[in-house]
């Protein structure tokens, strides 16, 4: 089978990797949903074309955008994912055992089903006592919730249902949605690619939220491979705690050095 996905990242850009089977393809209410296998990174979650997550490499992007802002909340008990129907972000929140409760606002039941029937080993924390899936709009979602530590934005890219999450007005919603220490994160884009969408997210958020810090992740699937995450502070951030689970990319040195920028990026915020 000589069979290729193609992800055309922008008008000039795209990824291939080649194919070994396709398992599902179906048009959601909402978007196009595709599961693959492929030969490099094997079984992948595919969005109106888009990457969302590929068995070998989703854990950079989930460790990264829950270990990073958990290890600097003091004691995070009450944490929500907007987006991230896969569940690879609740699975990573949830080893943090202070964590109490954590809720995944996911608009498109079709992505928690499919994440669950072909992604077993991202997706099965969903099934976990202290998961609470609501498959309902996030932005009208967090306008009610009140009393959050932690909100994590684990998006698509800004085109289609998730456009009303990169803006201002989200970001306020989130901030009255946190407790007094809260901290939110939303995934922004890569500096190479998308240097506008970076420079949107980071504005977006600072107009509510006093500390406002970018950090970066290599991630090989996504356009680039170098992607970043927008973090929103209520209060100054002090030292990131410790993790007491095995971890594949975070490690204490990298929860430092992921904050330092290249200057092209330091420029562009
Ligand atoms: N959400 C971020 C996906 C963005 C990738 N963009 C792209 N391939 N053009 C990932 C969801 C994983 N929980």
């Amino acid at each position: 089978m000589n069979t290729w996905f193609t992800e055309l990242q922008t008008q000039a850009v795209s990824l291939g990797l080649k194919v070994s089977r396709v398992l599902w393809h179906e048009q959601t209410p909402y978007q196009e949903l595709a599961v693959l296998d492929t030969v490099p990174f094997g079984r992948m979650l595919v969005l109106d074309g888009a990457i969302q997550t590929t068995i070998q490499d989703e854990f950079v992007y989930h460790e990264m955008i829950t270990h990073v802002p958990l290890t600097l909340h003091p004691q995070p008990r009450k944490v929500a994912v907007i987006g991230g129907g896969d569940g690879g972000a609740i699975r990573e929140i949830l080893k943090h055992p202070s964590v109490e409760e954590a809720h995944l606002i996911e608009i498109d039941e079709k992505v928690v089903e499919a994440s669950k029937r072909f992604l077993p080993e991202i997706s099965e924390a969903l099934d976990d006592e202290r998961a609470h899936v609501h498959f309902t709009d996030g932005i009208r979602w967090v306008q009610e919730a009140r009393d959050f530590d932690l909100i994590i934005v684990d998006s698509t890219d800004p085109v289609g249902p998730a456009e009303g999450l990169f803006v201002p007005e989200f970001y306020r919603s989130i901030y009255d949605a946190l407790s007094e220490n809260g901290i939110m994160v939303a995934q922004s884009e890569s500096p190479f690619l998308q240097p506008h969408i970076i420079q949107r997210v980071m504005t977006g958020v600072s107009q509510s939220f006093p500390v406002t810090r970018l950090y970066l992740a290599a991630i090989p699937t996504y356009p680039s491979g170098l992607w970043s995450f927008t973090l929103g502070s209520k209060e100054t951030l002090g030292t990131p705690r410790s993790v007491s689970f095995p971890t594949r990319y975070w490690t204490p040195e990298i929860q430092r050095s992921c904050f330092a920028l290249p200057r092209f990026v330091e420029d562009l915020i």
